[in-house]
């Protein structure tokens, strides 16, 4: 077994539990110059901690983010929280000298996105490795896909297509959670799941979105509060209290990149009947690349140069011991899941601590989605006028 790399996750929702998982089983799946350990987990409320942390397998639980941090036996500390609580967790682990996994998107603005990059090329320089957590990113067929743009095999890109459509908040009757209060996760639709699409299309692109022209829609105003001992997603009382939702239900914008590109995006959590269909298609004048996450393990590849008569959309099954990760896994044609892309995540990250790869999304990428979330929310303001997306590339 390599050295140990010992690990804290804060949050105790859908991000710390896929995240404990990936940490988990990365070492017992790639070969790994350092072994996760599972040190502590922690949690709002102690109970729920506890039993989250026995579940998961970690060794302690704690209800005080700040003890995780200052303990000399933890090396890592993985943020999966929401994002008004990014920031202040990892600046202090940053000064503490610990690695930093962040969950998506990396903050609720812009000015702390910008004190999250100083802080964490201040750390760099001691050899701190920080990463931001887009997950789709490891997904082998989009891995595929940049591969594929990289090459020059789809030529100059024209078009960028980006549709991220989910439907748990369109019964108007789906209780309140955080993801619906601007003062916790900064932004609704739009930097949940809209900054996924961004940081895709940024990425498989290699290009940055310079500009954008939207608009916002909050569809459901209020929503009824569930009772805390209802369970996630349970039904709240037929008398609930209502709360005012303060984000966006759905967005969609245009967007200019530097290179040209002209870009098309939709992001919605009320899309009835969409439970993740998160898709992007890339148009070039020498073809395209389309994927969708409801077909996760395939790449839709269209080369303009096949001979006329044999064209089309081949679809490619992503894996083939020759595509990105999968040959850690299993046989050609069984396929992966979504966990499967956080495990890479973590992959990822422990060979970038370990000095063996280059960490990406840096803070400095995920700052780059920050903007461009801004600027939507400024065109969407101002009745979608065109808005310059502030600040240097990554
Ligand atoms: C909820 O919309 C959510 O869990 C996002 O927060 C995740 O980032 C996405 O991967 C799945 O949907």
């Amino acid at each position: 077994m390599t050295q140990q790399l010992r690990v804290a996750v804060i949050g105790t929702g859908f991000m710390g539990r896929m995240h404990a998982h990936a940490w988990r089983s990365a070492h017992r799946f790639f070969d790994l110059p350092r072994t996760p350990a599972l040190r502590v987990l922690g949690g709002t409320d102690a109970d729920r901690t506890a039993v989250a942390a026995s579940r998961w397998g970690f060794d302690e639980a704690t209800t005080d983010w700040r003890s995780m941090i200052e303990r000399a036996d933890i090396d890592v500390v993985d943020i999966c929280t929401p994002g008004d609580t990014h920031a202040e967790i990892a600046l202090a682990a940053l000064a503490a000298g610990k690695h930093v996994m962040c969950e998506k998107p990396l903050a609720n603005d812009v000015a702390d996105a910008d004190r999250m990059v100083a802080a964490a090329d201040a750390a760099t320089a001691r050899g701190v490795v920080s990463m931001c957590g887009f997950s789709y990113r490891r997904t082998p067929a989009l891995a595929l896909a940049r591969r594929l743009v990289e090459d020059g095999r789809i030529g100059e890109v024209r078009h960028v297509r980006a549709q991220y459509l989910q439907d748990w908040l369109s019964d108007p009757e789906a209780p309140f959670t955080w993801r619906l209060d601007k003062t916790r996760a900064g932004s609704g639709t739009l930097g949940d799941i809209g900054a996924h699409s961004i940081d895709t299309a940024q990425w498989l692109t290699g290009d940055d979105i310079v500009g954008v022209s939207a608009m916002l829609r909050t569809f459901v105003p209020t929503r009824p509060v569930r009772d805390e001992q209802v369970g996630l997603g349970g039904r709240a009382r037929a008398d609930a209290q209502r709360r005012a939702v303060t984000v966006d239900d759905a967005a969609a914008f245009t967007a200019e990149f530097a290179g040209g590109a002209l870009g098309v995006f939709e992001a919605t959590r009320l899309a009835t009947g969409h439970r993740n269909s998160n898709r992007v298609e890339i148009n070039g004048d020498r073809g395209s690349v389309a994927f969708d996450f409801r077909s996760m393990n395939e790449l839709e590849f269209y080369d303009a140069r096949d001979p006329l008569g044999e064209q089309g959309f081949r679809r490619i099954q992503a894996n083939e011991p020759e595509h990105p990760y999968a040959d850690a896994w299993w046989p050609a044609g069984h396929g992966l899941g979504y966990e499967h892309l956080f495990t890479h995540q973590v992959v990822d990250l422990v060979r970038a601590i370990a000095g063996e790869a280059k960490v990406a999304p840096t803070f400095a990428e995920a700052a780059r989605v920050q903007r461009v979330l801004a600027a939507v929310e400024q065109s969407a303001a101002q009745r979608s006028t065109y808005v310059p997306v502030e600040g240097e590339s990554a």
